[in-house]
Order: C-alpha cells, then sequence, then structure tokens
C-alpha cells in the first residue's frame, strides 16, 4: 500500500515537474518571438570595398572595423547598382531598379519614384509592430512632380512607410540645401520662400559661374550653378536662407537624430535606416576632423562617419540595446575620387585603393561599382566571421520580413536571413548588376557583361566603366581585376550566362 502511494507520488511529482518544463520552455519561444531585435541599416553614400580598414583601406575607421571584427563580413555583398537612387530602391523595395526606367540619379526636385501602394521595407517593419525612421539621404523623390517646398511636402518618406523622416531631398550637391521633417523644411522662414529649378537661374541669385570669388571650393564639373555656404552645387535655388544646412556640421546633426531615435523609441522595436552622406561629393568634414586622416576631405569625412557610427554605438550600448539589435553596415555604390569638386581626392589618395581589389569605381559595371563593403551584426546572436555567400541589398528585404514573421508578395528580394544571421554559407545563385542603366550579371563566380557602346573609361572621374563591343567573361575566383576576358575561350560558360541573364531581365 505504502509503496503503491509512494509510486503515485512519484508519478505525480514527474508529471508536475514536467508541466513545469514543459510550460517554461513554452514562455522562452514566445519570449523570443514576443521580443523582436530591433533593426540598423547603416548605410553609407559611396564607399569602396576598399575604403574601410577591414578590407585593407589605408583610412582609419576603428568602428567600422569594430562592427566587422564582431559581426559577419561578408566578402561577395552587393549593392544592387553603381549609383545611388537605383539602389535605394531596391533596398527599400525589393525590386531590381532596372525593371523601373524612372530609377536613375534624380534631381532633387524629381517626384517620389517609389509608388505608395508598393511593398516596402519600412512598411513591412510597422506591419510588425516597429516604429520606423529615416535619417540622412534620400534621393528617392519627392512630391508628384511640383513640389512646392513651402508647404507640407508629401508624398516622400512618411507616405512609404517611415513613422519618422529627417532627410536631405537628394544629394549633398543637389539643391535643396535643406533639412526636411516629417515633410516639412526646418527652419524656414515664411516670409523666405524657397523655389527651385533644374533647367534656369533665378535672375539675380549668384552661380558659380558668374561669382567665382563667392567659392570657398572649386567646381571641377557640372557643379557650378547656385552657391551655398561658399560651395556651388548642382541645381538653382532661390530663399529659405534661414533654412539651409551648414555643410561641416551635417554628419552632427544626423547623428543627434539618429541618437534622439534611437533613444526615444528604446522600448518599442524600432527600424532605423541611417543613410549617412559620406563621403559622397562636396565633402565637407566637421573642423575637428580637418586633416585627420592624411589624404584629404575624402579621407577626412570617412573618418568623420566611422566616429558618428561609433557614437551611435555607444547610444546603442548604454541604452542596452546592442544585444537586442541587427546590425547592417554597407553603401549605396563604390568609390569615386573626382565626382565633381577640386579637394584633392586624387592629389591625397597616395596608395589607399578605395576600390580595393577590383576594377572600375562608382558608375561601373567592373566590380567596384556594385561590390561593397557588407557587413551583418548582432552582438551575442551572430558569430563573428566571414562569409563568401553572394547576397545583394536586395535580399534585405524578403529576409528582414522573414526576421520579423511577415508574409510578402514576391519580389526580386531572396530570404537570406539564415545567411545575414551566418547560419548557412549558401547565398544567391545570381545577381543582375546595373550600372547606369546597363546591366550585367554575377552567377557562382562567374561575370558576364553584354556588349555596350560607349566610353571605355569615364575620363573626369578617371574610372572604367566596363564598356566593351565585345562580349565579356570572368572568373573572380582567379581574376578578381576583371583583366582576363574568357568570353571567346569559354563558350560554354558564356552562353549559360547569357541564357540566366536574359531569363532573369525577361522575368
Ligand atoms: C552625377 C554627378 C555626381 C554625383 C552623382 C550622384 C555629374 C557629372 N556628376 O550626375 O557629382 O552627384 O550624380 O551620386 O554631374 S549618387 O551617389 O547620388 O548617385
Ligand atoms: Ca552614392
Amino acid at each position: 500500500m505504502e509503496q503503491q502511494i509512494r509510486y503515485y507520488l512519484n508519478k505525480l511529482y514527474f508529471l508536475l515537474l514536467l508541466f513545469l518544463v514543459l510550460s517554461c520552455n513554452n514562455h522562452k519561444k514566445n519570449k523570443i518571438i514576443d521580443k523582436k531585435p530591433n533593426i540598423l541599416i547603416v548605410y553609407m553614400d559611396d564607399l569602396g570595398f576598399g575604403d574601410v580598414g577591414f578590407n585593407g583601406g589605408e583610412i582609419a575607421t576603428p568602428n567600422i572595423d569594430y562592427l566587422a571584427a564582431g559581426g559577419l563580413v561578408f566578402e561577395n555583398g552587393y549593392a544592387t547598382s553603381a549609383t545611388c537612387t537605383p539602389s535605394r530602391y531596391a533596398l527599400l523595395t525589393g525590386m531590381y531598379p532596372w525593371r523601373k526606367k524612372e530609377a536613375k540619379i534624380l534631381t532633387g526636385s524629381a517626384p517620389l519614384l517609389i509608388d505608395t501602394a508598393q511593398v516596402t521595407m519600412p512598411k513591412v517593419m510597422k506591419e510588425a509592430g516597429y516604429v520606423t525612421g529615416i535619417i540622412g539621404k534620400w534621393h528617392l523623390g519627392l512630391g508628384d512632380g511640383n513640389i512646392n517646398w513651402n508647404t507640407h511636402i508629401t508624398p516622400g518618406p512618411n507616405e512609404v512607410g517611415f513613422d519618422k523622416s529627417y532627410i536631405m531631398a537628394a544629394t549633398q550637391d543637389r539643391v535643396p540645401t535643406v533639412y526636411i521633417k516629417d515633410g516639412k523644411v526646418i527652419n524656414l522662414d515664411p516670409s523666405d520662400p524657397i523655389q527651385v529649378s533644374y533647367e534656369e537661374n533665378f535672375p539675380g541669385e549668384p552661380t558659380a559661374l558668374d561669382h567665382p570669388e563667392m567659392l570657398q571650393m572649386k567646381w571641377h564639373h557640372t557643379h557650378n550653378n547656385s552657391i551655398v555656404n561658399g560651395i556651388s552645387r548642382i541645381g538653382f535655388m532661390k530663399g529659405g536662407h534661414s533654412a539651409k544646412w551648414v555643410d561641416s556640421t551635417m554628419s552632427k546633426t544626423f547623428l543627434k537624430e539618429a541618437q534622439r531615435f534611437v533613444v526615444n523609441n528604446k522600448k518599442k522595436p524600432f527600424f532605423l535606416y541611417y543613410a549617412l552622406q559620406q563621403p559622397h561629393v562636396p565633402r565637407t568634414p566637421n573642423p575637428k576632423f580637418i586633416g585627420k586622416s592624411g589624404k584629404g576631405p575624402r579621407g577626412d569625412v570617412i573618418v568623420e562617419a566611422d566616429w558618428t557610427l561609433g557614437q551611435l554605438m555607444k547610444t546603442l550600448e548604454k541604452e542596452n540595446l546592442l544585444e537586442n539589435t541587427l546590425i547592417v553596415f554597407t553603401s549605396d555604390n563604390g568609390p569615386v575620387l573626382n565626382d565633381g569638386y577640386y579637394d584633392d581626392a586624387v592629389e591625397k589618395n597616395g596608395s589607399h585603393k578605395p576600390w580595393g581589389p577590383f576594377s572600375g569605381g562608382k558608375y561601373s559595371l567592373f566590380q567596384a561599382g556594385t561590390h561593397v563593403p557588407f557587413v551583418t551584426y548582432w552582438k551575442g546572436r551572430i558569430q563573428p566571421g566571414t562569409s563568401k555567400a553572394l547576397v545583394s541589398q536586395l535580399d534585405l528585404l524578403a529576409s528582414l520580413s522573414d526576421l520579423v514573421n511577415k508574409k510578402i508578395p514576391l519580389t526580386d528580394s531572396e530570404n537570406l536571413m539564415s545567411t545575414f544571421l551566418g547560419e548557412t554559407p549558401k547565398g544567391r545563385e545570381e545577381v543582375v548588376i546595373e550600372a547606369m542603366s546597363r546591366t550585367a550579371l554575377r552567377k557562382g563566380n562567374w561575370v558576364m557583361i553584354p556588349p555596350y557602346s560607349g566610353p571605355e573609361i569615364m575620363k573626369k572621374q578617371n574610372i572604367k566603366t566596363g564598356n566593351s563591343m565585345e562580349y565579356q567573361l570572368y572568373n573572380l575566383g582567379e581574376d578578381i581585376a576583371e583583366k582576363n576576358n574568357l568570353a571567346k575561350t569559354n563558350k560554354v560558360k558564356l552562353d549559360e550566362m547569357i541564357e540566366t541573364f536574359n531569363s532573369i531581365k525577361a522575368e
């Protein structure tokens, strides 16, 4: 009898234990699902593969290198395009930009490029309960083609999924040179309204051509329209005096906004697209950073951007958010030294190789145009290391949607979340790369560039475009600099590449 009671008591005890373990496990599981990680995309402007210390660059980038050392470095990470607008379009929409003919470098007054009905990364995040924000460079158009800069500017980032936006409209070298917060120009005096034109100057407004004495930075090509802060820009602007940004404090301004966004939203999951303006022209380091790189303003603004990232990391650490934040670090396109101003970028570059081991640069179909620095970092979750997986910024939409448990319609984006987390070495099979509306294919280690007429070199920028009247085929496995065209000797591979390329383009 006593034995029997003991038996039943034991059994009861075991069941109780089992129940406790199970419910505890369940709880843990729920906790992981409940606790959505914050997502921070740090997006540089024209930073080359070889510009960062961890890829062999000569400019000190300790904070970027810290991310790389503690995160997963992608050796085969791509922007979709060799210029800004198309890459940013692809990042946010998961669509190949060459499928949309307007996805080219936009002026400052171009209409919004993204359809407000389109699926976008911030929209998906919002649906998953995230607070979403963009701080920095937009360059995806604003309004409907006829913007009044003095009223609420819409549609824009806030209409494609961002709860908060603090942006420059296009580029640092294009007007309007003002910050726009949630559709409103900051510090605008209504009695001094802003007018913008990309066609003709406003009578009486100084330009670089008729007032060269006002310039603090000399233009080299095209940047000879309106003068703001002693720097002539692309495009004409009148008015908005009190609203004009100060170039040398731009980095600090965006940093402060980013820090504020993080602190304000630390209790919710947040998605922040932090789009730095460096090292795009005009390169205007804060006085604190002048001379810091020994490579002139281009190097100095990279040092400044690196410091800025370090400051944001400090904020994340202080707020105890590092273990719950996935950080993606990358760049919108490859590097260029002379992009329109005399700023010593060429003269002071020395032996530094912004393009890394590749040929070409910004605007180029050769690797340096689109093959960019690419790191994922998540303290305690992503094991430090390197990955050879082929990944594109295009894939962040499907991947991050998976991370936050959201289904999205089919786009060009592939769900590579486990690749980005370092759980598998497998990336995409192939990717189409784009440069100034020309396209090429990378598949495995191979690259195929179809024939393109047009100059083989952009003289002003001193960049090889990738143009040739013949097919080009390179094996990056043994020829990373794309010097040895195998199109004639490996016809089988060439045909296979052309077939894949055509089928993707026809989708
Ligand atoms: C080009 C400009 C270049 C830069 C670029 C945009 C000329 C000749 N060059 O048209 O200076 O502004 O546009 O760069 O005007 S991007 O990174 O935003 O794509
Ligand atoms: Ca760019």
